[in-house]
């Protein structure tokens, strides 16, 4: 946890009792990496339970679902697996989530689940709070934009994203990366026609369904520096990335 959550309190939305305690430690037991612990101790939920988060944060995936976890303030340890961090193929983790990728989600009643944006949907249902819209046909549209993530925006930017930052200069794929930010763009405008109508994407209100597209628009900014000037998704953007769960969670977090 990088210091400047504490100093972001003032940001945080109006919740009493709010404590921020980062904690460097070993897990215990099972041969297990270290990560951060991320006590969110907020006393309206009534929850003790710390889930554990496994998953390095550099991850657009786990950015999610921490982002998530922040916004709903749940107690949660994340733990650096993944990646340079590897670990996703001991059979611990493999009992966990078969598919070797992060994140993965822990339950202390030993409950385990993983897909990020489902990760997401389960935690801000279970701990309420506005996250999750009440209104039936915006928790719909905030789920539409969250498959919308995984099945168009994600796709036209991962070859951007891991030709620009994954591949040396002299291996790129320059035809792969402009097809991917002509692609990321398309998509990019279907955004920014639905926030010419609502405030965010699933409405007037802040919810889950803008928690996949931010990420995925966050490495947008930052990799497609020559995208055409779309107003409204830039007002939207300018607007999230003010949240300090999106500050702690991803866009502080620089790409690699
Ligand atoms: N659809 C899955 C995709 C998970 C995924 O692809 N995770 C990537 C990181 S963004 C991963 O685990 N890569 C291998 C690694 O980090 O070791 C989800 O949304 O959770």
């Amino acid at each position: 946890m990088s210091a400047g959550v504490l100093s972001e309190r003032a940001n945080l939305p109006d919740i009493n009792f709010f404590e921020v305690t980062p904690v460097q430690h070993a897990v215990k037991g099972r041969d297990k990496p270290r990560g951060g612990r991320y006590q969110y101790a907020d006393r309206r939920s009534g929850e003790n339970d710390m889930l554990k988060m496994w998953g390095r944060n550099t991850s657009s995936n786990v950015q999610k679902a921490m982002w998530a976890v922040g916004e709903l303030k749940i107690p949660c340890e994340r733990i650096d697996v993944g990646g340079a961090f590897g670990k996703t193929k001991d059979p611990f983790y493999l009992a966990m989530n078969p598919n070797s990728l992060v994140p993965t989600l822990e339950e202390d009643d030993g409950f385990t689940m993983w897909e990020s944006n489902s990760i997401v949907r389960y935690l801000a249902g279970k701990h309420g709070g506005t996250l999750e819209p009440k209104d039936p046909k915006a928790r719909a549209k905030a789920s539409q934009w969250m498959d919308w993530q995984l099945s168009v925006i994600g796709p036209a930017i991962t070859p951007v994203f891991w030709g620009l930052i994954r591949t040396p200069a002299e291996k790129r794929d320059a035809n792969a990366i402009a097809a991917g930010k002509e692609k990321t763009t398309a998509a990019a405008k279907i955004m920014d026609e639905q926030l010419a109508k609502t405030r965010f994407m699933a409405g007037d209100d802040f919810s889950y369904g803008d928690i996949p597209v931010g990420v995925m628009i966050r490495r947008y900014m930052e990799l497609v520096p020559e995208r055409p000037k779309l107003a409204n998704l830039e007002r939207w953007f300018g607007e999230i990335a003010q949240r300090a769960p999106f500050k702690e969670h991803c866009g502080g977090i620089p790409l690699t």
